[in-house]
Protein backbone atom coordinates (compact mmCIF):
# COMPACT_ATOMS: atom_id res chain seq x y z
CA UNK A 1 0.00 0.00 0.00
CA UNK A 2 1.12 3.06 -0.70
CA UNK A 3 2.01 5.33 2.35
CA UNK A 4 0.38 8.42 2.26
CA UNK A 5 2.53 11.46 4.16
CA UNK A 6 -0.70 13.41 4.24
CA UNK A 7 -4.19 12.89 3.37
CA UNK A 8 -4.89 16.19 1.87
CA UNK A 9 -2.93 18.94 0.38
CA UNK A 10 -3.93 22.30 -0.18
CA UNK A 11 -1.72 24.20 -2.21
CA UNK A 12 -1.70 27.95 -1.41
CA UNK A 13 -2.01 30.08 2.09
CA UNK A 14 -4.34 32.98 0.83
CA UNK A 15 -7.67 33.25 2.39
CA UNK A 16 -9.28 29.74 0.45
CA UNK A 17 -5.96 27.97 1.46
CA UNK A 18 -6.45 28.95 5.10
CA UNK A 19 -10.42 28.39 5.08
CA UNK A 20 -9.70 25.31 3.58
CA UNK A 21 -7.03 24.07 6.18
CA UNK A 22 -9.72 24.72 8.90
CA UNK A 23 -12.72 22.98 7.54
CA UNK A 24 -9.92 19.75 6.75
CA UNK A 25 -8.96 19.84 11.15
CA UNK A 26 -12.83 20.22 12.09
CA UNK A 27 -13.06 16.82 9.70
CA UNK A 28 -10.03 15.23 11.20
CA UNK A 29 -8.25 14.92 7.94
CA UNK A 30 -4.73 15.41 8.45
CA UNK A 31 -3.44 18.31 5.71
CA UNK A 32 -0.28 19.89 4.74
CA UNK A 33 -0.69 23.71 2.82
CA UNK A 34 2.34 24.19 0.36
CA UNK A 35 2.39 27.66 -0.29
CA UNK A 36 5.05 29.65 -2.85
CA UNK A 37 5.05 32.58 -0.28
CA UNK A 38 7.53 33.22 3.22
CA UNK A 39 4.15 33.92 4.83
CA UNK A 40 0.09 33.55 4.14
CA UNK A 41 -1.73 36.49 2.37
CA UNK A 42 -1.93 34.64 -1.36
CA UNK A 43 -2.82 37.54 -3.28
CA UNK A 44 -2.79 40.06 -0.44
CA UNK A 45 1.02 38.91 0.15
CA UNK A 46 2.10 39.72 -3.47
CA UNK A 47 0.16 42.77 -4.32
CA UNK A 48 1.19 45.47 -1.75
CA UNK A 49 1.74 48.09 -4.03
CA UNK A 50 1.09 51.36 -2.72
CA UNK A 51 -2.52 51.87 -2.72
CA UNK A 52 -3.80 48.46 -2.47
CA UNK A 53 -6.96 47.68 -0.59
CA UNK A 54 -9.93 45.82 -0.46
CA UNK A 55 -13.09 46.38 -3.13
CA UNK A 56 -15.23 44.67 -0.70
CA UNK A 57 -16.32 46.59 2.34
CA UNK A 58 -14.24 45.03 5.78
CA UNK A 59 -16.95 43.38 7.66
CA UNK A 60 -17.48 40.89 4.61
CA UNK A 61 -13.93 40.42 3.88
CA UNK A 62 -13.66 38.64 6.67
CA UNK A 63 -13.72 34.81 7.41
CA UNK A 64 -17.18 33.69 8.63
CA UNK A 65 -16.12 30.17 10.39
CA UNK A 66 -15.61 31.73 14.12
CA UNK A 67 -17.93 33.21 16.22
CA UNK A 68 -15.11 34.49 18.06
CA UNK A 69 -12.80 35.70 15.53
CA UNK A 70 -15.98 38.21 13.97
CA UNK A 71 -16.09 39.55 17.56
CA UNK A 72 -12.28 39.87 18.33
CA UNK A 73 -10.99 41.46 14.73
CA UNK A 74 -11.76 45.43 14.26
CA UNK A 75 -11.44 47.02 11.02
CA UNK A 76 -10.19 50.61 11.01
CA UNK A 77 -11.61 51.30 7.68
CA UNK A 78 -14.64 50.20 5.21
CA UNK A 79 -11.72 49.56 2.79
CA UNK A 80 -8.79 48.12 4.64
CA UNK A 81 -5.33 48.39 3.38
CA UNK A 82 -3.11 45.48 1.96
CA UNK A 83 -1.02 45.75 5.20
CA UNK A 84 -4.22 45.16 7.34
CA UNK A 85 -5.72 42.48 5.20
CA UNK A 86 -1.86 40.47 5.99
CA UNK A 87 -2.01 41.36 9.62
CA UNK A 88 -5.36 40.33 9.58
CA UNK A 89 -4.82 36.54 8.10
CA UNK A 90 -1.49 36.20 9.72
CA UNK A 91 -3.60 36.82 12.66
CA UNK A 92 -5.83 34.05 11.55
CA UNK A 93 -3.13 32.12 10.91
CA UNK A 94 -1.78 32.24 14.34
CA UNK A 95 -5.09 32.07 16.10
CA UNK A 96 -5.83 28.81 14.98
CA UNK A 97 -2.23 27.74 15.56
CA UNK A 98 -2.15 27.22 11.34
CA UNK A 99 1.24 27.65 10.48
CA UNK A 100 2.34 24.29 12.14
CA UNK A 101 0.71 22.73 8.88
CA UNK A 102 1.73 25.09 6.28
CA UNK A 103 5.16 25.06 4.62
CA UNK A 104 6.18 28.06 3.39
CA UNK A 105 8.39 29.03 0.45
CA UNK A 106 7.48 25.89 -1.42
CA UNK A 107 6.26 26.45 -4.84
CA UNK A 108 4.14 23.38 -6.12
CA UNK A 109 5.80 22.61 -10.19
CA UNK A 110 3.51 19.17 -10.65
CA UNK A 111 0.81 17.26 -9.14
CA UNK A 112 0.36 13.54 -10.45
CA UNK A 113 -2.03 11.29 -10.11
CA UNK A 114 -1.76 7.25 -9.38
CA UNK A 115 -5.09 5.49 -10.35
CA UNK A 116 -3.63 1.73 -8.47
CA UNK A 117 -2.41 3.63 -5.53
CA UNK A 118 -5.57 6.28 -5.61
CA UNK A 119 -3.02 8.78 -4.44
CA UNK A 120 -1.25 12.16 -5.80
CA UNK A 121 2.16 13.08 -5.94
CA UNK A 122 2.77 16.47 -5.30
CA UNK A 123 6.18 17.55 -6.45
CA UNK A 124 8.36 21.18 -5.14
CA UNK A 125 10.26 23.20 -6.95
CA UNK A 126 12.73 22.53 -4.33
CA UNK A 127 12.44 18.63 -5.51
CA UNK A 128 10.35 17.66 -2.39
CA UNK A 129 7.53 14.83 -3.29
CA UNK A 130 4.32 14.49 -0.95
CA UNK A 131 2.29 11.71 -1.20
CA UNK A 132 -1.54 12.18 -0.72
CA UNK A 133 -5.59 10.93 -0.97
CA UNK A 134 -6.79 14.63 -2.02
CA UNK A 135 -5.27 17.65 -3.55
CA UNK A 136 -6.97 20.44 -3.20
CA UNK A 137 -6.02 23.60 -5.33
CA UNK A 138 -6.51 27.44 -3.40
CA UNK A 139 -4.05 29.23 -5.72
CA UNK A 140 -6.13 31.60 -5.92
CA UNK A 141 -7.96 33.17 -9.54
CA UNK A 142 -6.47 36.28 -9.94
CA UNK A 143 -2.32 35.24 -9.20
CA UNK A 144 -0.37 34.35 -11.89
CA UNK A 145 0.22 38.13 -13.51
CA UNK A 146 -0.15 38.64 -16.96
CA UNK A 147 2.85 40.65 -18.55
CA UNK A 148 2.59 41.72 -22.58
CA UNK A 149 5.57 40.52 -24.35
CA UNK A 150 6.98 43.75 -25.19
CA UNK A 151 9.84 43.55 -26.66
CA UNK A 152 13.45 44.65 -24.90
CA UNK A 153 12.50 44.84 -21.87
CA UNK A 154 15.98 43.47 -20.86
CA UNK A 155 17.57 46.25 -22.49
CA UNK A 156 16.01 48.80 -20.02
CA UNK A 157 18.47 50.77 -17.79
CA UNK A 158 16.03 51.64 -15.51
CA UNK A 159 13.83 49.85 -12.54
CA UNK A 160 10.84 47.75 -13.71
CA UNK A 161 8.03 46.40 -11.18
CA UNK A 162 4.48 44.23 -11.72
CA UNK A 163 1.79 45.77 -9.26
CA UNK A 164 0.67 41.66 -8.80
CA UNK A 165 4.61 41.14 -7.47
CA UNK A 166 5.36 44.19 -5.52
CA UNK A 167 8.81 43.93 -3.62
CA UNK A 168 8.36 43.26 0.14
CA UNK A 169 11.11 45.85 0.80
CA UNK A 170 9.13 48.43 -1.24
CA UNK A 171 10.05 50.23 -4.36
CA UNK A 172 11.13 54.41 -3.80
CA UNK A 173 9.80 56.31 -6.72
CA UNK A 174 10.65 59.78 -4.88
CA UNK A 175 11.98 62.21 -7.56
CA UNK A 176 11.60 59.63 -10.33
CA UNK A 177 10.13 59.51 -14.05
CA UNK A 178 7.80 56.80 -13.62
CA UNK A 179 5.42 55.07 -16.57
CA UNK A 180 2.75 52.72 -15.39
CA UNK A 181 1.48 50.55 -18.23
CA UNK A 182 -2.34 49.65 -17.30
CA UNK A 183 -5.60 51.25 -15.80
CA UNK A 184 -7.72 48.38 -14.27
CA UNK A 185 -8.25 47.82 -10.65
CA UNK A 186 -4.50 47.58 -9.52
CA UNK A 187 -3.42 50.81 -11.96
CA UNK A 188 -6.67 53.10 -10.51
CA UNK A 189 -5.61 52.07 -7.04
CA UNK A 190 -1.57 52.98 -7.79
CA UNK A 191 -1.60 55.58 -9.52
CA UNK A 192 -2.84 58.64 -7.18
CA UNK A 193 -0.27 57.23 -4.46
CA UNK A 194 2.72 57.51 -7.05
CA UNK A 195 2.05 60.94 -8.59
CA UNK A 196 2.28 62.09 -4.72
CA UNK A 197 6.08 61.12 -4.81
CA UNK A 198 7.31 60.90 -8.18
CA UNK A 199 8.52 63.61 -10.38
CA UNK A 200 6.31 62.52 -13.08
CA UNK A 201 4.07 59.62 -13.90
CA UNK A 202 3.16 59.36 -17.61
CA UNK A 203 -0.14 56.53 -17.96
CA UNK A 204 -0.43 54.79 -20.86
CA UNK A 205 -3.91 53.78 -21.07
CA UNK A 206 -5.24 51.54 -23.57
CA UNK A 207 -9.33 51.49 -22.52
CA UNK A 208 -10.71 53.84 -19.62
CA UNK A 209 -12.13 52.01 -16.95
CA UNK A 210 -15.88 53.16 -15.23
CA UNK A 211 -13.87 54.25 -11.59
CA UNK A 212 -16.62 54.71 -8.82
CA UNK A 213 -15.66 56.84 -6.00
CA UNK A 214 -14.73 54.30 -3.19
CA UNK A 215 -15.56 56.86 0.21
CA UNK A 216 -13.14 55.22 2.36
CA UNK A 217 -13.88 56.03 5.74
CA UNK A 218 -13.11 55.05 9.11
CA UNK A 219 -15.88 52.32 10.76
CA UNK A 220 -16.86 53.68 13.75
CA UNK A 221 -17.83 51.96 16.98
CA UNK A 222 -21.48 51.92 16.69
CA UNK A 223 -21.41 50.55 13.23
CA UNK A 224 -18.97 47.88 14.44
CA UNK A 225 -20.99 47.00 17.69
CA UNK A 226 -24.34 46.82 15.43
CA UNK A 227 -22.58 44.28 12.73
CA UNK A 228 -21.26 42.24 15.51
CA UNK A 229 -24.21 42.38 16.78
CA UNK A 230 -26.04 40.79 13.60
CA UNK A 231 -23.28 39.15 12.08
CA UNK A 232 -25.41 35.61 11.07
CA UNK A 233 -27.53 38.27 9.11
CA UNK A 234 -25.07 39.61 7.83
CA UNK A 235 -23.25 36.44 6.06
CA UNK A 236 -26.52 35.13 5.08
CA UNK A 237 -27.33 38.50 3.03
CA UNK A 238 -24.07 38.13 1.60
CA UNK A 239 -24.67 34.26 0.74
CA UNK A 240 -28.06 35.57 -1.40
CA UNK A 241 -26.50 38.38 -2.82
CA UNK A 242 -25.39 38.73 -6.47
CA UNK A 243 -21.93 39.35 -5.64
CA UNK A 244 -21.43 38.07 -1.89
CA UNK A 245 -21.65 41.49 -0.67
CA UNK A 246 -23.85 43.00 2.51
CA UNK A 247 -26.01 44.81 0.48
CA UNK A 248 -29.51 45.66 -0.29
CA UNK A 249 -31.72 46.08 -3.68
CA UNK A 250 -32.83 49.79 -5.06
CA UNK A 251 -36.28 48.18 -5.10
CA UNK A 252 -37.38 50.20 -7.88
CA UNK A 253 -36.33 50.12 -11.85
CA UNK A 254 -34.97 53.00 -13.53
CA UNK A 255 -38.17 53.10 -16.17
CA UNK A 256 -40.14 53.44 -12.80
CA UNK A 257 -38.85 56.70 -12.41
CA UNK A 258 -39.23 60.21 -13.23
CA UNK A 259 -35.77 61.86 -14.95
CA UNK A 260 -35.34 64.08 -11.63
CA UNK A 261 -35.40 60.99 -9.80
CA UNK A 262 -32.92 59.25 -11.70
CA UNK A 263 -30.65 62.16 -11.32
CA UNK A 264 -31.22 61.88 -7.91
CA UNK A 265 -31.35 58.22 -6.94
CA UNK A 266 -27.65 58.16 -9.36
CA UNK A 267 -25.89 61.31 -7.30
CA UNK A 268 -27.16 58.78 -3.97
CA UNK A 269 -25.56 56.09 -5.25
CA UNK A 270 -22.43 57.85 -6.39
CA UNK A 271 -22.00 59.13 -2.40
CA UNK A 272 -22.73 56.07 -0.84
CA UNK A 273 -20.20 55.26 -3.84
CA UNK A 274 -17.89 51.33 -3.94
CA UNK A 275 -20.11 48.96 -5.38
CA UNK A 276 -23.57 50.46 -3.83
CA UNK A 277 -23.40 52.49 -6.39
CA UNK A 278 -23.99 49.49 -8.86
CA UNK A 279 -26.27 47.36 -7.02
CA UNK A 280 -28.50 49.60 -4.72
CA UNK A 281 -28.81 52.86 -7.52
CA UNK A 282 -31.32 50.94 -10.29
CA UNK A 283 -32.12 46.63 -10.04
CA UNK A 284 -31.31 46.68 -13.55
CA UNK A 285 -28.25 48.25 -14.02
CA UNK A 286 -26.59 45.66 -15.00
CA UNK A 287 -29.49 43.85 -17.01
CA UNK A 288 -31.38 46.72 -18.62
CA UNK A 289 -29.12 48.68 -21.67
CA UNK A 290 -30.90 51.65 -21.34
CA UNK A 291 -30.33 51.68 -17.43
CA UNK A 292 -26.59 51.04 -18.03
CA UNK A 293 -26.46 53.64 -20.44
CA UNK A 294 -28.10 56.68 -18.21
CA UNK A 295 -25.51 54.99 -15.39
CA UNK A 296 -22.54 55.22 -18.07
CA UNK A 297 -23.43 58.97 -19.34
CA UNK A 298 -23.78 60.34 -15.57
CA UNK A 299 -20.14 58.76 -14.44
CA UNK A 300 -19.04 60.47 -17.85
CA UNK A 301 -20.54 63.54 -16.30
CA UNK A 302 -18.40 63.12 -13.34
CA UNK A 303 -15.34 62.62 -14.73
CA UNK A 304 -15.41 65.88 -17.06
CA UNK A 305 -16.74 67.53 -14.00
CA UNK A 306 -13.40 66.30 -12.23
CA UNK A 307 -10.65 66.59 -14.57
CA UNK A 308 -10.01 70.07 -15.62
CA UNK A 309 -8.08 68.98 -18.71
CA UNK A 310 -10.57 68.79 -21.83
CA UNK A 311 -8.60 66.20 -23.70
CA UNK A 312 -7.86 64.25 -20.57
CA UNK A 313 -11.23 64.01 -19.41
CA UNK A 314 -12.67 62.89 -22.73
CA UNK A 315 -9.66 60.03 -22.46
CA UNK A 316 -10.75 59.06 -19.27
CA UNK A 317 -14.21 58.54 -20.51
CA UNK A 318 -15.42 55.17 -21.66
CA UNK A 319 -18.36 54.58 -24.10
CA UNK A 320 -18.67 50.58 -23.50
CA UNK A 321 -21.04 49.42 -21.12
CA UNK A 322 -20.47 49.44 -17.40
CA UNK A 323 -19.54 46.16 -15.50
CA UNK A 324 -18.69 44.82 -19.32
CA UNK A 325 -14.75 44.87 -17.44
CA UNK A 326 -14.88 44.81 -13.79
CA UNK A 327 -14.87 48.39 -12.50
CA UNK A 328 -12.38 49.50 -9.88
CA UNK A 329 -12.86 51.73 -6.63
CA UNK A 330 -11.31 55.29 -6.90
CA UNK A 331 -9.53 56.79 -4.14
CA UNK A 332 -8.57 60.29 -5.92
CA UNK A 333 -8.00 58.49 -9.24
CA UNK A 334 -9.86 61.19 -12.03
CA UNK A 335 -8.32 64.04 -9.19
CA UNK A 336 -4.93 62.64 -9.76
CA UNK A 337 -5.37 63.69 -13.48
CA UNK A 338 -5.08 67.29 -12.42
CA UNK A 339 -1.77 67.26 -10.79
CA UNK A 340 1.42 68.74 -12.56
CA UNK A 341 3.02 65.75 -13.06
CA UNK A 342 0.56 63.20 -14.20
CA UNK A 343 0.24 62.80 -17.78
CA UNK A 344 -2.07 60.49 -19.92
CA UNK A 345 -1.37 59.47 -23.02
CA UNK A 346 -3.49 57.04 -25.27
CA UNK A 347 -1.81 53.81 -26.12
CA UNK A 348 -4.94 52.22 -28.01
CA UNK A 349 -4.49 54.79 -30.82
CA UNK A 350 -0.33 54.41 -30.53
CA UNK A 351 0.40 51.50 -29.02
CA UNK A 352 3.36 50.35 -27.16
CA UNK A 353 6.22 49.16 -29.75
CA UNK A 354 9.14 48.16 -27.06
CA UNK A 355 10.88 48.93 -24.08
CA UNK A 356 14.07 51.26 -25.36
CA UNK A 357 17.53 51.56 -22.99
CA UNK A 358 15.43 55.19 -22.12
CA UNK A 359 11.66 53.69 -21.45
CA UNK A 360 8.65 52.92 -23.36
CA UNK A 361 8.50 53.74 -27.08
CA UNK A 362 4.85 53.67 -29.15
CA UNK A 363 4.15 54.43 -32.52
CA UNK A 364 4.51 58.14 -32.49
CA UNK A 365 6.20 59.04 -28.98
CA UNK A 366 8.89 58.01 -26.30
CA UNK A 367 8.99 58.36 -22.56
CA UNK A 368 11.61 57.90 -21.35
CA UNK A 369 11.03 57.20 -17.60
CA UNK A 370 13.23 56.22 -14.40
CA UNK A 371 10.53 53.18 -13.52
CA UNK A 372 7.80 50.96 -15.42
CA UNK A 373 5.59 49.82 -13.62
CA UNK A 374 3.29 46.88 -15.31
CA UNK A 375 -0.45 46.76 -13.89
CA UNK A 376 -1.50 44.52 -16.58
CA UNK A 377 -3.63 42.17 -14.81
CA UNK A 378 -3.94 38.44 -14.41
CA UNK A 379 -4.28 34.96 -16.29
CA UNK A 380 -7.35 34.95 -14.40
CA UNK A 381 -8.77 31.92 -13.37
CA UNK A 382 -6.99 29.23 -15.01
CA UNK A 383 -3.55 30.44 -14.91
CA UNK A 384 -2.44 29.17 -11.73
CA UNK A 385 -3.43 25.42 -12.58
CA UNK A 386 -1.76 25.53 -16.13
CA UNK A 387 1.41 27.04 -14.64
CA UNK A 388 1.57 23.50 -12.75
CA UNK A 389 2.16 20.20 -14.45
CA UNK A 390 -1.19 18.53 -13.48
CA UNK A 391 -1.60 15.09 -14.50
CA UNK A 392 -4.77 13.24 -14.27
CA UNK A 393 -5.88 9.28 -14.33
CA UNK A 394 -4.28 8.95 -17.95
CA UNK A 395 -1.61 11.23 -17.98
CA UNK A 396 -3.04 14.02 -19.47
CA UNK A 397 -2.58 17.31 -17.91
CA UNK A 398 -4.76 20.11 -17.79
CA UNK A 399 -3.15 22.18 -19.59
CA UNK A 400 -3.89 20.28 -22.29
CA UNK A 401 -7.41 19.45 -21.43
CA UNK A 402 -7.94 23.00 -21.31
CA UNK A 403 -6.36 24.01 -24.37
CA UNK A 404 -9.63 25.67 -25.54
CA UNK A 405 -11.33 26.49 -22.28
CA UNK A 406 -11.74 25.07 -18.86
CA UNK A 407 -14.24 21.94 -18.51
CA UNK A 408 -15.31 21.71 -14.95
CA UNK A 409 -18.09 20.63 -13.05
CA UNK A 410 -19.19 23.83 -10.40
CA UNK A 411 -15.73 24.89 -11.29
CA UNK A 412 -14.83 22.11 -8.16
CA UNK A 413 -13.99 19.17 -10.28
CA UNK A 414 -12.40 17.55 -13.23
CA UNK A 415 -13.54 14.77 -15.30
CA UNK A 416 -9.78 12.41 -15.20
CA UNK A 417 -8.79 14.45 -12.05
CA UNK A 418 -9.95 11.97 -9.27
CA UNK A 419 -10.01 13.06 -5.70
CA UNK A 420 -8.86 17.05 -7.07
CA UNK A 421 -10.99 19.81 -5.70
CA UNK A 422 -10.69 22.98 -6.81
CA UNK A 423 -11.51 26.26 -4.69
CA UNK A 424 -12.50 29.68 -6.39
CA UNK A 425 -11.96 27.27 -9.98
CA UNK A 426 -12.85 28.63 -13.40
CA UNK A 427 -16.14 27.78 -13.45
CA UNK A 428 -17.42 28.65 -10.20
CA UNK A 429 -18.12 32.15 -9.10
CA UNK A 430 -16.68 35.52 -8.93
CA UNK A 431 -17.73 37.50 -6.10
CA UNK A 432 -16.35 38.61 -2.98
CA UNK A 433 -13.97 36.26 -2.37
CA UNK A 434 -13.77 35.16 1.53
CA UNK A 435 -18.11 34.32 1.00
CA UNK A 436 -16.67 31.99 -2.40
CA UNK A 437 -14.05 30.53 -0.46
CA UNK A 438 -16.08 29.59 3.25
CA UNK A 439 -19.03 28.25 0.67
CA UNK A 440 -16.62 26.16 -1.24
CA UNK A 441 -14.59 25.35 1.40
CA UNK A 442 -17.72 24.01 3.48
CA UNK A 443 -19.24 22.31 0.22
CA UNK A 444 -15.70 20.09 0.04
CA UNK A 445 -16.17 19.32 3.44
CA UNK A 446 -19.87 17.84 3.06
CA UNK A 447 -18.49 15.72 -0.18
CA UNK A 448 -15.71 14.39 2.13
CA UNK A 449 -18.28 13.46 5.00
CA UNK A 450 -20.09 12.01 2.58
CA UNK A 451 -17.58 9.81 1.03
CA UNK A 452 -16.29 8.60 4.54
CA UNK A 453 -19.74 7.55 5.60
CA UNK A 454 -20.04 5.60 2.69
CA UNK A 455 -16.90 4.17 2.70
CA UNK A 456 -15.60 5.71 -0.43
CA UNK A 457 -12.42 7.57 -1.39
CA UNK A 458 -12.46 8.45 -4.13
CA UNK A 459 -15.00 11.18 -6.37
CA UNK A 460 -14.34 12.38 -10.12
CA UNK A 461 -16.57 14.63 -11.64
CA UNK A 462 -18.16 13.03 -14.45
CA UNK A 463 -17.65 13.46 -18.45
CA UNK A 464 -21.38 13.91 -18.46
CA UNK A 465 -21.82 16.65 -15.97
CA UNK A 466 -19.11 18.48 -16.60
CA UNK A 467 -20.44 18.61 -20.62
CA UNK A 468 -23.82 19.80 -19.28
CA UNK A 469 -22.10 22.69 -16.68
CA UNK A 470 -20.11 23.70 -19.91
CA UNK A 471 -23.29 24.31 -21.74
CA UNK A 472 -25.00 25.63 -19.06
CA UNK A 473 -22.66 28.49 -18.62
CA UNK A 474 -22.01 28.79 -22.45
CA UNK A 475 -25.70 29.88 -23.02
CA UNK A 476 -24.76 32.12 -19.92
CA UNK A 477 -22.34 34.19 -22.49
CA UNK A 478 -24.80 34.23 -24.83
CA UNK A 479 -27.44 35.92 -23.02
CA UNK A 480 -27.31 39.43 -24.18
CA UNK A 481 -26.55 40.42 -20.69
CA UNK A 482 -23.80 43.03 -19.72
CA UNK A 483 -21.36 40.70 -18.16
CA UNK A 484 -21.48 38.52 -21.13
CA UNK A 485 -20.24 41.68 -23.54
CA UNK A 486 -16.64 41.32 -22.19
CA UNK A 487 -15.45 39.40 -25.06
CA UNK A 488 -15.71 43.11 -26.50
CA UNK A 489 -14.05 44.86 -24.60
CA UNK A 490 -10.88 42.23 -23.46
CA UNK A 491 -11.97 41.49 -20.06
CA UNK A 492 -10.41 38.78 -18.23
CA UNK A 493 -14.17 37.76 -17.39
CA UNK A 494 -14.10 35.68 -20.88
CA UNK A 495 -10.24 34.71 -21.17
CA UNK A 496 -9.96 38.18 -23.31
CA UNK A 497 -7.25 40.25 -21.83
CA UNK A 498 -4.37 37.44 -22.94
CA UNK A 499 -3.46 36.92 -26.21
CA UNK A 500 -4.05 33.67 -27.69
CA UNK A 501 -5.92 32.57 -24.62
CA UNK A 502 -9.38 31.04 -25.50
CA UNK A 503 -12.57 33.26 -24.99
CA UNK A 504 -14.80 31.29 -22.95
CA UNK A 505 -16.89 32.09 -19.96
CA UNK A 506 -14.11 32.05 -16.48
CA UNK A 507 -17.12 32.02 -13.97
CA UNK A 508 -20.44 31.20 -13.41
CA UNK A 509 -22.35 34.56 -14.77
CA UNK A 510 -25.69 34.28 -13.36
CA UNK A 511 -23.64 35.67 -9.92
CA UNK A 512 -23.08 34.31 -6.49
CA UNK A 513 -26.42 33.56 -4.98
CA UNK A 514 -27.53 31.56 -8.31
CA UNK A 515 -24.15 29.67 -8.02
CA UNK A 516 -24.63 28.31 -4.52
CA UNK A 517 -28.18 26.90 -5.86
CA UNK A 518 -26.55 24.91 -8.41
CA UNK A 519 -24.17 23.53 -5.92
CA UNK A 520 -26.73 22.74 -3.10
CA UNK A 521 -29.08 21.05 -5.71
CA UNK A 522 -25.86 18.81 -6.63
CA UNK A 523 -25.43 18.33 -2.62
CA UNK A 524 -28.47 17.30 -2.00
CA UNK A 525 -29.19 14.56 -4.68
CA UNK A 526 -26.04 12.98 -3.15
CA UNK A 527 -23.59 14.61 -4.94
CA UNK A 528 -24.77 13.67 -8.63
CA UNK A 529 -22.63 14.17 -11.20
CA UNK A 530 -19.90 12.90 -9.53
CA UNK A 531 -18.58 8.97 -9.39
CA UNK A 532 -17.87 8.43 -6.32
CA UNK A 533 -16.04 5.01 -5.20
CA UNK A 534 -13.99 2.94 -2.97
CA UNK A 535 -10.47 2.50 -4.52
CA UNK A 536 -9.36 -1.52 -4.20
CA UNK A 537 -6.60 0.49 -1.91
CA UNK A 538 -9.28 1.39 0.98
CA UNK A 539 -10.83 -1.96 -0.01
CA UNK A 540 -7.70 -3.98 0.88
O1 LIG B 1 -5.78 43.99 -14.29
P1 LIG B 1 -6.78 44.34 -15.50
P2 LIG B 1 -5.79 44.52 -12.78
N1 LIG B 1 -0.75 47.58 -23.79
O2 LIG B 1 -6.74 43.17 -16.41
C1 LIG B 1 -3.69 46.99 -19.69
C2 LIG B 1 -8.82 42.28 -9.22
N2 LIG B 1 -8.21 43.33 -8.43
O3 LIG B 1 -4.65 43.88 -12.08
O4 LIG B 1 -8.13 47.23 -20.65
C3 LIG B 1 -1.33 48.47 -23.00
O5 LIG B 1 -8.06 44.81 -15.01
C4 LIG B 1 -5.16 46.72 -19.86
O6 LIG B 1 -5.67 47.43 -20.97
P3 LIG B 1 -7.06 46.92 -21.64
C5 LIG B 1 -10.09 42.81 -9.88
O7 LIG B 1 -11.03 41.79 -9.97
C6 LIG B 1 -8.85 43.64 -7.30
O8 LIG B 1 -5.85 45.96 -12.73
O9 LIG B 1 -6.89 45.43 -21.84
N3 LIG B 1 -2.07 48.18 -21.94
C7 LIG B 1 -5.67 47.18 -18.52
O10 LIG B 1 -5.80 48.56 -18.44
C8 LIG B 1 -9.59 43.23 -11.23
O11 LIG B 1 -10.60 43.28 -12.21
C9 LIG B 1 -8.38 44.63 -6.52
O12 LIG B 1 -7.14 47.65 -22.90
C10 LIG B 1 -2.22 46.88 -21.65
C11 LIG B 1 -4.56 46.72 -17.57
O13 LIG B 1 -3.40 46.54 -18.39
C12 LIG B 1 -8.56 42.17 -11.50
O14 LIG B 1 -7.93 41.92 -10.26
C13 LIG B 1 -7.22 45.33 -6.87
C14 LIG B 1 -1.63 45.87 -22.41
C15 LIG B 1 -4.89 45.41 -16.90
O15 LIG B 1 -6.04 45.58 -16.16
C16 LIG B 1 -7.51 42.59 -12.49
O16 LIG B 1 -7.12 43.94 -12.22
C17 LIG B 1 -6.58 44.98 -8.03
C18 LIG B 1 -0.86 46.26 -23.53
N4 LIG B 1 -0.29 45.36 -24.33
C19 LIG B 1 -7.08 43.97 -8.81
N5 LIG B 1 -1.95 44.68 -21.88
C20 LIG B 1 -9.13 44.94 -5.29
O17 LIG B 1 -10.17 44.43 -5.02
C21 LIG B 1 -2.73 44.95 -20.82
N6 LIG B 1 -2.89 46.27 -20.67
C22 LIG B 1 -8.60 45.91 -4.41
Amino acid sequence: MTQLDYEAIVVGAGFGGLRMLHELRELGVSACVLEAGADVGGTWYWNRYPGARTDSEAFVYAMSFSHELLQEWDWSVRYPAQEEVQRYLAYVADRFDMRRDIRFDTRVVAASYDEAANAWTVSTQAGDCFVCRYLISATGLLSVAYVPDFPGLDRFKGEWYLTARWPNEGVDVSGKRVVVIGTGASGVQLIPQIALLAEHVTVLQRTPNYVIPARNAPIDQAERIAVKREYDAVWARARAHFFGFDMGTAGVVAAELTPAEQRRALEAGWEKGGFRFVFETFDDMTTDPATNELACAFIREKIRAIVRDRKTAELLCPTYPLAAKRPPLGHGYYEAFNRENVTLMNVASDPIQEITERGVRTACAVHDCDVVIFATGFDAFTGALTSIDVRGRDGTSIKEKWRYGPRTFLGIGIDGFPNLFMISGPQSSFANIPVVVDYTSRWIGRALTAMRTAGEDRIEATPEAVGEWCDMLDALMRRPTILAQGEQVGSWFVGANVPGKAHTPLFHLAGLSAYIKDCERVAAERFAGFARSASPTLAR
